[in-house]
């Protein structure tokens, strides 16, 4: 039972870890928000990068990249 507690604990952890490593790891500036020319280094988030970037601020957000990595 206590180990079962432990994975639900830190499988989201490791999620959001994840996500964030992907997300740093493309914003090469470290602005906090990924450009269309950085969002080049990956061929799937720049072909649908107008999809992701809801707000169309030309930058893909943490919040907006979240979404990419769901799908
Ligand atoms: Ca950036």
């Amino acid at each position: 039972m206590k180990k079962f507690a432990f994975i639900l604990f830190f499988l989201p952890a490791m999620g959001a870890f994840a996500t964030s490593d992907l997300f740093a790891a493309l914003d090469k500036d470290g602005n906090g928000a990924i450009s269309k020319a950085e969002a080049a280094a990956e061929s799937r988030l720049a072909a649908a990068f107008d999809e992701y970037d809801t707000d169309g601020d030309g930058q893909i957000s943490r919040a907006e990249f979240d979404k990419y990595q769901s799908n």
